[in-house]
């Protein structure tokens, strides 16, 4: 085990508090510190990605790696290349200090030149991924399969024209779904990266829904099958990379699953980059997947106001993200979720450190947004205005609208025999924001305490 691929870190990151001008402590985040009677490590389960971290080189479309990343260097021999990789990764993961990781079955093992060479080559490196987990204490948030690199998966997995691709989506699936259970994960990712379409013009809509449900049936039978007790989990997207993607946001998602058959088999992972993408705030996304039972887990990060696409940056807006950890904390927290650094560098940000330097400010911008929830839960004022603004629907009469005793009919002979005259009352929407101001701001008071706070 090579332990110098950051040897400018000496970890693990501690605790330096507001003051500290040490750019590599934390400022915010501190995994003992008791929020709303649970450990701050607890509520946010933070996750380290094996992709973007450790298996991208800075490359765009434009241009080539960037990257000081020794393990990518080309001409290396595969497996050597994956186990460097992995070294490097839980040196990281240790010295940052997080519990989990997640990862897809390409970024831990080289794709063989056949199914089999591939497996063999997956078995082998989870061996080593079982090994590095025990030594340090790194667990799994969650797994998934690769089902959108190879040219075999261009027109899709499940929803491809040609059952041999669904079958070949199967395999993998099959695998890395046991991968995931051998090394304990606490769940699995479907994201259905090129399950949707380029042009209607070639696509059969109607068939692709059908295939597409038929898979994710298989999948939910074999976790029961192989006694996988984790959480699967759909991330909606709604395009990139292609023009259409069929598991658009939640409602989509959710809508699917009522159709299939398929509730209370899957829940969401939501990524903030994916809510913005189909025209929804982060909070919007949360708020819907919490209200309908669905919430499984957060790929955090962000995208760019002025730019169209995924750019997946590190997260630093305590702003945005309090609103979302509000609703997260309010419906009773993340259980076997958590908040995965789905997250890109800058292509300029060359140096190993700069990872450090990204996943630092993403966990101290968590951190203080736990924080603001927190207070925002605990005074309650923002969930009793919520309730005062429906309390009439506690009358009779609601009560009767929604358990079906009033018809059109009898609600409009009671509103013509002069029963009801109702007055439009304040949404306090300028209120309510400035609640939310007052609890961000009052949290500074509070973001540098020590770990026996209570807040
Ligand atoms: C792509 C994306 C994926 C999934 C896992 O936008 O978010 O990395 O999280 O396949
Ligand atoms: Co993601």
């Amino acid at each position: 085990m090579n332990d110098d691929y950051f040897g400018d870190v000496t970890g693990p990151i501690a605790f330096g508090g507001l003051d500290s001008a040490d750019p590599l402590s934390f400022k915010v985040y501190q995994p003992d510190r008791v929020v709303l009677g649970k450990r701050m490590e607890d509520h946010l389960r933070v996750a380290v990605c094996l992709w973007h971290s450790f298996n991208w080189s800075g490359s765009d479309v434009f241009g080539a790696g960037t990257f000081d990343r020794p393990w990518l260097a080309p001409g290396l021999d595969p497996m050597a290349a994956a186990r460097t990789k992995l070294d490097a990764a839980f040196e990281f993961m240790t010295k940052l200090g997080v519990p989990f990781f997640c990862f897809h079955d390409r970024d831990l093992a080289p794709e063989g030149r056949t199914f089999a060479e591939s497996a063999t080559n997956l078995d082998a490196m989870v061996a080593e991924a079982e090994a590095q987990m025990a030594r340090t204490g790194v667990k799994l948030l969650w797994g998934t399969a690769n089902l959108f690199s190879h040219p075999r998966y261009a027109a899709g997995a499940a929803t491809n024209p040609d059952p041999e691709v669904f079958a070949y989506a199967a395999a993998q699936v099959k695998q890395m779904l046991e991968v995931t259970h051998r090394l304990g994960g606490a769940n699995y990712v479907l994201w259905g990266g090129r399950e949707g379409y380029e042009t209607l013009l070639n696509t059969d809509l109607g068939r692709e829904e059908a295939q597409l449900a038929r898979f994710l049936t298989m999948v939910a039978e074999h976790k029961h099958r192989i006694g996988f007790t984790g959480t699967l989990l759909l991330e909606p997207k709604p395009q990139e990379p292609t023009k259409h993607q069929y598991d658009y946001d939640c409602a989509t998602v959710d809508g699917f699953l009522v159709r299939h058959g398929l509730s209370g088999e899957y829940k969401v992972n939501i990524e903030v980059n994916h809510a913005t993408l189909a025209g929804h705030s982060f909070h919007h996304e949360v708020a819907y997947a919490a209200g309908r039972g669905i919430l499984g887990s957060v790929d955090v990060n962000r995208g760019d106001y002025q730019n169209g696409w995924d750019t997946d940056q590190f997260p630093n807006s305590v702003d945005e993200l309090s609103l979302a950890l509000y609703e997260i904390v309010r419906s009773g927290g993340l259980t076997t979720g958590g908040f995965n650094f789905d997250t890109k560098l800058r292509r300029q940000s060359m140096d190993r450190t700069d990872l450090f330097y990204a996943h630092i400010g993403g966990m101290d911008t968590l951190a203080r947004a736990l924080v603001v929830a927190a207070g925002m839960v605990e005074r309650e004022t923002l969930a009793r205005h919520r309730e005062a603004r429906y309390a009439g629907w506690g009358t009779q009469l609601g009560s009767e609208i929604l358990s079906g005793k009033q018809t059109l009919e009898t609600l409009a002979a009671r509103t013509a025999a002069g029963e009801f005259d109702p007055h439009p009352v304040s949404g306090r929407q300028e209120l309510l924001e400035n609640m939310v101001n007052r609890e961000i701001w009052a949290a500074d008071r509070r973001s540098g305490a020590g770990p026996d706070s209570r807040r």
